[in-house]
């Protein structure tokens, strides 16, 4: 039997075994499927969970207009996007204020079923809109155990990064759940100057340092970023940023830095004018 961390007992719900099957065809599944690629929450399933979930998620659609979730409420289920738009509100002084849009392959409403809480905002459907559903209790048995653990873990690093100060609690758990950690000896390249590049760092433990052509360079320490620049500008790579210790970094992919860090791209930028005004570029 599979038992990560928790026990399924301790947590009051039914084993990976005995997960409900929904009767789906062929090209439903693969449907499914395509969806969860899609999404980091699904990427660390193993195949037989990932057949679970396929098994055990239904089809719900709701019509432009409706919602989908209603802020306030108690959660049912945690829902994956496959087709259609959403948006999400809210209450800002008693005003539903929108503070994100969702697409295909996003996923929403775990954070209910994470913490046994209120739904946290309200999803409207703004076009017609299809989406895989989990019931709770699957949610608990495959998802629950992990996205707790990265979010968890990630949380005290994420507050202290200078960047994402602006952020709220929920933008940094979403952050947290697309980080993959990568580890360097002393002396190892992490970036290299004119190859392409396709995400961007945040030095988590030790320090690194950043050297272009010249006599530039900058050094890093915890809670500092760098490899904005190729996403950014979709340029390649301007400096070579070597370790100098051993060096934990933690990485963002380009798809999710442009989903979850718009917001943070004037921030970037003002930087990006400061390092060029230092090297006198
Ligand atoms: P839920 O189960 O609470 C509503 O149901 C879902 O909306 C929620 O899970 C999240 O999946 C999703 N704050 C809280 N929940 C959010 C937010 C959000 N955005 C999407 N959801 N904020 C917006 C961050 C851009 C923070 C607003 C202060």
């Amino acid at each position: 039997k599979r038992r990560t961390g928790v026990s399924a007992e301790v947590l009051g719900v039914h084993d990976i075994k005995e997960l409900k099957v929904i009767p789906k065809t062929k090209d439903a599944k693969m449907r499914i499927s395509q969806a969860l690629k899609k999404n980091y929450l699904f990427k660390s399933l193993d195949p037989e969970q990932e057949q679970k979930v396929v098994d055990a998620v239904f089809e719900k659609k709701f019509q432009a207009g409706q919602n989908i979730i209603n802020y306030g409420e108690g959660g049912d289920n945690f829902y994956l996007l496959e087709d259609g738009n959403c948006e999400v509100y809210v209450p800002v002084n008693g005003q539903p204020t929108l503070v994100t849009k969702y697409g295909p392959g996003d996923a929403f409403g775990e954070l209910a079923l994470l913490y046994n809480a209120p739904r946290a905002a309200t999803v409207k459907a703004v076009t017609d809109v299809l989406t895989w559903a989990m019931d709770r209790n699957t949610f608990k048995v495959i998802l629950m155990q992990t996205t707790r653990a990265k979010r968890d873990m990630y949380e005290k690093f994420l507050e202290d990064v200078p960047l994402l100060k602006s952020l709220d609690k929920y933008e940094r758990s979403a952050i947290a759940d697309v980080l993959e950690a990568e580890y360097f000896d002393p002396g190892k390249v992490i970036i290299r100057e004119g190859e392409v590049g396709n995400k961007m760092y945040f030095l988590e433990e030790g320090e690194a340092e950043a050297r272009t052509g010249g006599t530039f360079s900058v050094k890093y320490k915890r809670g500092d970023y760098f490899g904005e620049l190729a996403l950014l500008n979709d340029a390649p790579r301007k400096a070579t940023v070597t370790a100098l210790t051993k060096v934990k970094v933690v990485s963002i992919d380009r798809k999710s830095f442009k989903r979850l860090f718009g917001k943070l791209e004037d921030i970037m930028k003002r930087k990006k004018d400061d390092y060029r005004r230092r090297s006198n570029r």
